[in-house]
């Protein structure tokens, strides 16, 4: 990535992590682990990856997203809201009664949201049918699915990675956040998904495991994934739940965190104000 990339991309990343736990103090609860964990992957694909535009949400030619992680929402609408597809404002309407930003994306109600998801593993199977869609229109368009790694518990995640594989949906991008937790605990010791990449392979994907906080990483092995031509494509993101504000990081359960203690809201407006500070400086 070249330097006026990668200072975009960093800024919108920036961006989007102060929204996510703005939106999330405002609302005074949501899911702010998962949301956290894909920032820099978020930064990558609307910074720099992605083909949209905003004015038009369903642009025939568009690249799709699909976030199977669908409570991860708020990290979603963060970076949609920041690349032009609604105001910041609406952002605060997150979860309240007739919102557009339901804290589970709606394709009916949201700019941007291609895909409904929320129930775990149903969306690696709709961005397969999507993705294999637009292979028989012969589109060229991406579709960047992303998947949590608690959520691998679902079976019905290995048959869709089946199907991406055996129809080398090498356009269907698979992109799993192992941030090492889900809902109530390590995943190691939920159900061990043991070493992810290696399953992948042993699924037919080509697959590149990047630090998910890293956007050069990440923009690197995306490109890597566009040059496969002939096998499904996988990267594994080694994330962090949480990522990006020490005080999560380090906070066991952060998977739903309810902004009702002194500590986290204090916390948390702090990391806010370094995040302002941080994009004050890079906008100056
Ligand atoms: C089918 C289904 N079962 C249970 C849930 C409740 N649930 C929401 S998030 C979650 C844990 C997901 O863990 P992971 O995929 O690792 O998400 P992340 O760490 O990225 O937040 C669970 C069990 C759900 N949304 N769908
Ligand atoms: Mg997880």
């Amino acid at each position: 990535m070249d330097d006026t990339s990668r200072a975009n991309v960093t800024l919108l990343a920036a961006k989007i992590r102060r929204d996510v736990l703005s939106m999330l103090l405002d609302e005074g609860q949501g899911h702010l682990g998962g949301s956290l964990s894909i920032v820099e992957l978020m930064a990558v694909l609307y910074g720099k990856q992605l083909r949209f535009n905003p004015k038009e949400p369903r642009w025939e030619g568009r690249d799709r997203v699909v976030l199977s992680k669908g409570h991860a929402g708020p990290g979603w609408y963060s970076a949609l809201a920041e690349s032009g597809f609604f105001n910041r404002e609406m952002l605060y309407t997150l979860n309240d009664g007739g919102t557009n930003l339901p804290s589970h994306p709606d394709r009916t109600k949201t700019p941007g949201v291609d895909m409904t998801t929320g129930s775990l593993g149903q969306g690696t199977s709709t961005a397969a049918g999507i993705a294999k869609a637009l292979q028989l229109k012969g589109s060229d368009a991406y579709v960047y699915l992303i998947v949590g790694d608690g959520e691998l518990n679902e079976g019905q995640c290995w048959e869709a990675f089946q199907f991406i594989a055996h129809n080398r949906l090498n356009h269907c991008i698979v992109i799993i956040d192992d941030n090492k937790k889900q809902l109530d605990g390590y995943t190691k010791d939920v159900m061990n998904p043991f070493d992810i990449a290696e399953k992948m392979r042993a699924f037919g994907f080509e697959t590149q495991r990047v630090k998910g906080n890293d956007v050069d990483a990440i923009d690197a092995a995306i490109d890597a994934a566009k040059a496969v031509s002939d096998s499904a494509v996988c990267i594994v993101l080694d994330s962090i739940k949480g990522a990006g504000v020490p005080f999560f990081e380090q906070m066991m359960a952060n998977h739903s965190v309810k902004f009702n203690t002194p500590e986290i809201i204090d916390a948390t407006k702090q990391a806010i104000a370094e995040l302002d500070a941080q994009i004050e400086g890079s906008e100056a």
